[in-house]
């Protein structure tokens, strides 16, 4: 087991010694200086959106209320640090109302969030961007902007907490995640996925606050929905109440109750959008534009606000200020423990080097013809063995993507030590989920489904990639060599479509060696998810010796060198490399020399300079590419003139090795394709 030094060591900074309030010690703000509190939320939002000509007023001031009684009476947080590990957690799921986290954050104190970010809100280089962007701004926890997915981030988030304050105890582990959820979020399909993982886990310390203002863009709720959302989530198992979202003394006491209930809570704010407006409150015309100077104007009298735009009154920065520090002590208490907790053992860095060391020799000493999905399941045996931040999972497919090693534990309602989470068949809110739980921190998250189905994840993959978190997907059932389920489960532009994103690996390794290769890659990937796309089918042993180097680093290498001077190369990745040494062999009976490159890796291969990429790709007159998927993306390997054997429609059910014959690729096709580049036909 890691200590727990180590797995906050980054994060944790000593805070600032204050005579600091405890959270339960919070003085109650009188109504009229919690109202100061919240326009002075509604303020900034209106006067951010009206400067930057664009942005979404209505959010932030009819959420103003339950931001307020949140932030200054509830959440556990310091604002001198925003990554203390153990504050709880805020997410802004409806991202759009970005302004209402920006106010927070401002009035609270955070050091980067001065009022020039405020007016620079939505402009290049500030960190005030349209939607909220965890990796750019200190005191936001995630990146929220497609409805949905900050919901289904928080469930991870929750997830991580149980689980770390299980290994750890609530000393070091024991806050609550919250998070502020609209109409949009909830109509999302994403949502169902979330909270009825949320229900069946039992994540008491997760608690959704629902703007429910009845207004989307179209306009009001009821020309798209009728969903009775307090209903629709007791029936998942969570607490679920409705109440007055701008009676804060409403706010406080429903918070209050949540956080003593057995599983997760919502509790439905009833709001007003835009609330202040005095001729738009209340309708869909605050949900996304500038109010305008003179609704503007009418607004700061309704709300008694005086204030010119931008400038907040002393008072009212104080109380704000108050709230910011309110956690100070809570924080210092906790640095304290965590000093007083055993010292860091070695590095996950070195565990995970001998861990890799293992796998390979044993390897090495007895080569296995096994699917890369097997080969998957014994480098994690070794991988979670020594690296205990893994969190493994799967989306009901855990036998066919085996990412449950032996002796994993699951983690479940009853259990939150088990590090195997059985996440049903919920690819998109496991995909979001996971994205939730390495934001947290302390964990490394992976799961398993069918390559087909990361369509399904896609979504939840982006924004880890945008948000640069290392979150691994285990995609078996790679192409058609999965056979019988037939082209409804065979992945064919997947490749193509995962490869053309930003910031994503995408590992599909040929063999055994190469498995654990690309898993030691995924590891060490800290600030980017990977897919690793493995067969379902076996595949011979390519690499035999043993290698301390990690080939695939470099994501292509030669695997069968030329005899002499290449006149073809021939590149493939996972199951078909061995078709591309088949037919290197057809070649050289023929008298021409080849050699073959296995390309685990084309993003790892795109970051090699110029120099080492020309001599991996080499000089052979012919270039031929093997991949049982579509071409795309392979041209700047090959070339446009380069010759591609694989898939250009989609597959078929039969045994996979007819199949294989069904689409032309055997090596007697591969070599047959560069001995007519070569006019030896
Ligand atoms: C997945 C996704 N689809 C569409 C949008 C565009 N969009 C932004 S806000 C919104 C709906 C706004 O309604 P609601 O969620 O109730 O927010 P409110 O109007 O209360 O601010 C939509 C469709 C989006 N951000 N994400």
């Amino acid at each position: 087991m890691t200590s727990p030094k180590s797995l906050f060591a980054a994060a944790a900074s000593p805070a600032a010694q204050t005579t600091a309030i405890r959270r339960d010690d919070r003085a109650v703000p009188s109504r009229a200086r919690h109202e100061r509190m919240a326009n002075a939320l509604r303020a900034l939002a209106m006067d951010a959106v009206e400067q930057a000509k664009s942005g979404h007023p209505g959010l932030p001031m009819g959420a103003a209320d339950v931001a307020t009684v949140l932030f200054s009476r509830f959440l556990k947080f310091d604002a001198a640090d925003p990554a203390w590990p153990d504050r709880d957690r805020f997410v802004l799921s409806a991202g759009h109302g970005s302004m209402l986290i920006y106010a927070l954050l401002h009035l609270l104190g955070y050091e980067k969030m001065t009022i020039e970010e405020i007016k620079r809100f939505r402009q290049l280089g500030s960190i005030t961007p349209g939607h909220p962007e965890n990796f750019h701004t200190p005191g936001v926890e995630t990146t929220t902007g497609p409805l949905g997915q900050g919901l289904a981030n928080a469930v991870g988030m929750a997830i991580a907490e149980r689980h770390l304050a299980a290994v750890f105890g609530p000393e070091l582990v024991d806050h609550r995640t919250y998070v502020l959820a609209s109409d949009g979020d909830l109509m999302e399909g994403v949502s169902q996925e979330a909270i009825a993982l949320a229900g069946h886990l039992r994540l008491n310390k997760l608690i959704v606050l629902f703007d429910d203002n009845g207004i989307s863009i179209d306009g009001p709720l009821s020309l798209a929905d009728s969903v009775d959302q307090v209903k629709r989530f007791e029936a998942a198992g969570w607490a679920a109440r409705r109440i007055d979202g701008h009676d804060a003394e409403a706010v406080a006491a429903a918070l209050e109750e949540a956080q003593s209930c057995a599983g997760p809570s919502l509790i439905a704010c009833r709001t007003i959008i835009g609330f202040g407006a005095p001729t738009k409150a209340g309708s869909e015309k605050t949900h996304g534009s500038p109010l305008g100077s003179e609704e503007i104007k009418g607004a700061r009298e309704r709300l008694g606000w005086a204030e010119p735009a931008f400038a907040v009154p002393g008072d009212v920065r104080e109380m704000w200020r108050s709230a910011g520090c309110a956690g100070r002590a809570a924080h210092q208490a906790w640095c304290d423990r965590l000093s007083a907790a055993p010292a860091a053992r070695r590095a996950e860095f070195e565990r995970l080097l001998a861990a890799v060391r293992s796998v390979k020799e044993k390897l090495a000493a007895t080569p296995k013809e096994v699917a890369t999905r097997a080969a998957s399941e014994t480098a994690l045996e070794a991988l979670t063995a020594a690296v205990p931040e893994m969190i493994g999972g799967s989306a009901d497919l855990t036998g066919s993507n085996n990412t449950r090693p032996k002796g994993m534990t699951v983690f479940s309602g009853r259990d939150y030590s088990g590090r195997f989470i059985h996440y049903g068949v919920r690819e998109h809110g496991m995909a979001a989920a996971m994205n939730g739980m390495a934001l947290h921190g302390g964990i490394i998250p992976y799961s398993g489904t069918f390559l087909v189905f990361s369509d399904y994840c896609r979504p939840a993959i982006r924004l880890g990639a945008l948000a640069g978190e290392r979150v691994i997907y285990v995609m078996t059932h790679d192409s058609i060599g999965l056979g019988e389920d037939g082209p409804t489960h065979q992945p064919i532009e997947h490749l193509a479509a995962l490869r053309a994103m930003p910031n994503l690996y995408v590992f599909r390794p040929c063999d055994a060696v190469e498995t654990i290769e690309c898993w030691e890659l995924a590891l060490q990937n800290s600030q980017s998810p990977s897919v690793l796309a493995l067969t379902r089918q076996n595949v011979p042993q390519l690499r035999l010796g043993v290698e301390e180097t990690n080939r695939c680093a470099a994501g292509a290498y030669e695997i069968v060198p030329a005899e002499k001077d290449a006149e073809v190369s021939l590149f493939a990745t996972g199951s078909e490399v061995a078709i591309a040494v088949e037919a290197c062999k057809l070649l050289r009976e023929r008298g021409v020399d080849a050699r073959v490159v296995s390309v685990p890796c084309f993003e790892l291969l795109h970051k090699q300079g110029d120099a080492e990429r020309a001599t991996i790709v080499g000089t052979a007159r012919v270039k031929v590419a093997v991949e049982a998927a579509v071409r795309q993306g392979w041209d700047e390997i090959i070339g446009s003139d380069g010759a591609f054997v694989g898939m250009t429609t989609f597959g078929a059910s039969a045994p996979y090795k007819d199949l294989y014959k069904r689409f032309g690729i055997t090596p007697e096709n591969v070599a047959k394709a560069a001995l007519s580049k070569l006019g030896k036909t």
